[in-house]
């Protein structure tokens, strides 16, 4: 097997799912010999002087016949290469094909009421590709056609709404459009760890959040076209057309800001069908069951409608044995990506820690990295640009000396909110809820260089 083209990026990506670790050693073994002979004919090639070290450099990803000063270009460098269009609709590269979403075996009882989780140690940056944006259905996804749906605006009762109207997909994406950066996150990310470590890479105890541009038209145009009377009219229930009768209740406040989308775009193409084609409501900042996909109706009502999905569903479960109710607003997260559990650091040295911080609350203002359990903390850099209720990318450079180490993140918002301990947390909350789990995730790097998930008492 050729080494892939750039080693460290290859070497540092995760092995997806740890039930392919093996193979992966494998990969990883075979990488960092190809490494060294790359650092050790370079360096040859330096001493020699002149042009040998570039043509080296050039020649050593193909090389093969043991001599690094003769560059031999590759096939790829001579011929012609494919024509235009032969994929109407553009793929990964094949040599990425193990970045995938995938479900936790034995999760939910049906693929159908389950949920994907997004490779996050696989992304860069804050955009989520939409082929790999996590799945949560209730009742199965549907392809819908997009000539057929249609979104009623109604009243709870005929004077809350001046005209209750219907609209067709064509009249909505004449109306004025925003796009927006956000990201959506489930409630329920993280929270198969609330009692003890339960999962393996950061794909199952984070991947149940991605970021995407979602275009739309506000909903609160749509209600002010229909001639809602805002007196009365306090809080909207949203309806899906899936099975599930996805359904929820959105306070006023959230809809008056206009940062409510009836949204038909994402990353600048339509949703794809898993998230909701052709509509679905964008709920900054809150947790995604809110999030309806495949809408289909909207009700203007003066009381919060209380539907199954906030009633059994949602709730928080705290110590004494009480739940707390509409508890909706994704607090202030992040996640190291780069080292986390399942990964294999290749050697000591030089690292780029990566990860994703988040709040619901609105920007993120910084995020402090720890390489010691939490005993000193490094402020990372945010990369730009940092926008309200969406991802944001941090960096920090660490060198690692080969010794057992212990790494965090802790992120803090703009309305200062600091992301709490799992003590913190627990004390508060006890261990046994599921929603809303917020807590600093902490990854220990092994003297073998092997990543895992682990919590600090
Ligand atoms: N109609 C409908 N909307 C829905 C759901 C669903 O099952 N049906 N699942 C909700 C939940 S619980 C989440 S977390 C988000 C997931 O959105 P995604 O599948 O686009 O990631 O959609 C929400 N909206
Ligand atoms: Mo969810």
């Amino acid at each position: 097997m050729p080494p892939p083209p750039s080693l460290a990026g290859r070497l540092l990506k995760a092995p997806e799912n740890f039930l392919d670790r093996d193979d992966i050693r494998t990969v990883f073994r075979e990488g960092k010999a190809g490494r060294r002979d790359f650092i050790r004919n370079a360096f040859a090639a330096a001493v020699a002087g002149g042009a040998a070290p570039l043509a080296a450099a050039r020649a050593n990803p193909v090389a093969g016949d043991g001599d690094p000063n003769i560059l031999r270009l590759p096939e790829h460098s001579r011929g012609l290469g494919r024509p235009v269009a032969t994929d109407g609709y553009g793929k990964p590269s094949r040599y990425e094909s193990n970045v995938q979403r995938r479900q936790s075996p034995g999760l939910t009882q049906t693929t159908q009421a389950s949920v994907s989780f997004a490779p996050l140690q696989s992304l860069f940056g804050i955009v989520t590709p939409s082929g790999l944006h996590f799945e949560r259905h209730h009742q199965g996804w549907w392809d819908i056609d997009p000539s057929k749906h249609r979104l009623m605006i109604n009243g709870s009762d005929e004077a809350m709404l001046k005209r209750a109207m219907v609209f067709t997909l064509d009249e909505l994406m004449r109306l004025p459009s925003v796009s927006r950066f956000h990201f959506i996150e489930c409630g329920a990310n993280t929270g198969m760890e609330w009692g003890n470590v339960a999962v393996p890479t950061c794909q199952y105890s984070h991947g149940m959040i991605s970021c995407s541009e979602f275009t739309g038209v506000p909903l609160k145009t749509l209600l002010d076209l229909c001639g809602a009377d805002w007196k009365r009219g306090r809080f909207v229930l949203a309806e899906g057309a899936d099975g599930s009768s996805m359904t929820r209740t959105i306070p006023r406040s959230l809809i008056d800001s206009g940062e409510v989308i009836v949204a038909y775009g994402q990353n600048g193409e339509m949703l794809r069908p898993e998230n909701g084609y052709p509509l679905r409501l964008v709920v900054p900042g809150v947790q995604g069951v809110s999030w309806v996909k495949y809408l289909r109706r909207i009700e203007l009502g003066d009381q919060p409608y209380g539907t199954k999905d906030e009633v059994l569903h949602y709730v928080d479960l705290m110590p004494g044995g009480l739940h707390r109710q509409y508890s909706s607003l994704q607090e202030v997260k992040s996640v190291v990506t780069t080292p986390s559990g399942g990964q294999v650091l290749l050697d000591r040295g030089y690292y780029n820690v990566s990860g994703l911080a988040w709040s619901g609350r609105g920007k993120v203002r910084r995020v402090d990295v720890s390489v010691d359990g939490g005993r000193n903390w490094r402020m990372a850099r945010l990369e730009q640009p940092v926008m309200s209720k969406c991802l944001t990318r941090f960096n920090v450079d660490w060198a690692w000396d080969g010794r057992p180490a212990l790494v965090q993140s802790r992120a803090t918002d703009e309305t200062g909110h600091v992301q709490p301990s799992y003590q913190q947390l627990r004390a508060v909350r006890g261990s046994r809820s599921i929603y809303h789990n917020n807590a600093i995730q902490t990854w220990l790097v092994q003297e073998s260089g092997e990543v895992r998930n682990v919590q600090l008492a």
